[in-house]
């Protein structure tokens, strides 16, 4: 049963799946499929079964039946032990499977922390580089450490025939060896509240080789130095884009754009000064102000303990220059900040690398300088 994605080259696409991914797919598959076959052939014959005797024992005119229902010993034990010997052959092959997917093989894994939250993945990779996709080499085994800070979430690969909740207060693990490199999609498979769907990644599941997975992580350890870049590649990562967006639309919560330095209306009827003061506080302690209009809307979870001041001060920096019409325009079309962009607006390493040098005094464009040390009005 191949689909046309199969014409058009996608071998290990069928009708039925996507590709299998890892080393659980073939099993997965297979069983499936026989658990499938065997239920066509039942469906077949009691359906045909059915077809047949009411035909044949219809009512007719000078017919009649047998007062009594007739029994067979032979037929009953048939129909009884038969079916038995399958759904235990079903409920064996399957608890083996389950054993498989819940036992990581010990010792030979590549550990990876998953933090799922409303509404965006967050994985940390052993050396303490954060993403927002998971990157992962082929032909490993893969272990992940799941947590969540919220609601219930559920980690999905469909292409790796792998899920499983994840549960707030509980650390859950689960593994899977990818097989082929490629990009796979990632799905929440737990309804979690109004932007549920944001947790689905299209192709956000990265199978590379060895070399570009060690690569990947290199690169991803490394946060940007400059404090405007850094701030936007923590919204982008740590879990504040799937609630503010830099476009001016609303999404759950208000967008970062234009806001600094704006005197804000709070759900109390009071104003306050969008500073930094204002910015820690949201980050810190999302309940103590509303925004008036958002005191209904899902909640800001507490990044107390899990972004540092330096990190609330980049994101300061990043929303300070969210002011900015060029910065605005940069940032807010669909493919984000690409470094590139970064270069040309002198916030990215190199920039920054190569102001550092040029001035000794310290002008525009020194990291310290760009620290929103008071509020701009
Ligand atoms: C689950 C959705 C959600 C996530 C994730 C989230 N926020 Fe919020 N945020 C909100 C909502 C809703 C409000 C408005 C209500 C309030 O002030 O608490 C808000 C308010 C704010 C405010 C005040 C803005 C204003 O205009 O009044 C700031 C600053 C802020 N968030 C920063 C962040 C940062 C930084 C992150 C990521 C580290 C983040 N938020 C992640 C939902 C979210
Ligand atoms: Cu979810």
């Amino acid at each position: 049963m191949r689909s046309l994605t199969n014409l058009l080259g996608d071998i290990n696409e069928t009708f039925w799946f996507p590709p299998k991914a890892s080393s659980f797919a073939e099993e997965t598959d297979s069983f499936f499929m026989a658990i499938m076959w065997i239920s066509v052939v039942f469906f077949v014959l009691i359906v045909a079964a059915m077809v047949y005797f009411v035909m044949k024992f219809r009512r007719r005119p000078g017919y009649r039946g047998d007062s009594s229902a007739l029994h067979s010993n032979t037929l009953e034990i048939t129909w009884t032990v038969i079916p038995t010997i399958i759904v235990i052959w079903i409920f064996a092959r399957g608890v083996y499977g389950y054993m498989d997917m819940m036992t990581p093989p010990a010792g030979d894994t590549i550990d990876i922390n998953v933090t799922a939250q409303k509404w965006d993945w967050q994985f940390q990779y052993p050396n303490g580089a954060i993403s927002d996709e998971l990157f992962i080499p082929n032909e490993r085994n893969i272990r992940l450490r799941m947590r969540s800070i919220d609601v219930l979430h559920a980690f999905y690969v469909p292409s790796f025939r792998a899920k499983s909740d994840v549960v707030p207060g509980r650390v859950t693990t689960m593994w899977f060896r990818p097989i082929m490199e490629g990009d796979f999609d990632l799905f929440c498979a737990e309804y979690c509240g109004d932007k549920h769907s944001e947790m689905i990644k299209k192709q956000g599941v990265h199978v590379l080789d060895m070399e570009s997975y060690e690569t990947k992580l290199a690169e991803l350890a490394k946060p940007p130095s400059h404090p405007v870049y850094h701030g936007y590649w923590l919204y982008k990562n740590r879990g504040c884009k799937a609630c503010h967006s830099l476009d001016g639309k609303k999404i759950v919560g208000p967008s970062f754009q234009g806001s600094w330095g704006e005197t804000v209306q709070l759900s109390t009827g009071e104003s306050i000064a969008f500073d930094d003061q204002y910015v820690q506080e949201s980050i810190y302690k999302p309940q103590a102000k509303f925004r008036s209009g958002y005191e209904k809307a899902s909640q800001m979870p507490s990044f107390e303990g899990q972004l540092s001041l330096e990190e609330v001060m980049s994101l300061t920096a990043f929303m300070k220059e969210m002011k900015n019409e060029a910065f605005i325009k940069l940032v807010s079309d669909e493919d984000g900040l690409t470094p590139e962009e970064a270069k040309s607006y002198g916030i990215s390493d190199e920039a920054v690398a190569a102001k550092d040098e040029g001035s000794e005094s310290g002008g525009k464009g020194d990291p310290a300088n760009e620290m929103p040390a008071e509020p701009n009005k």
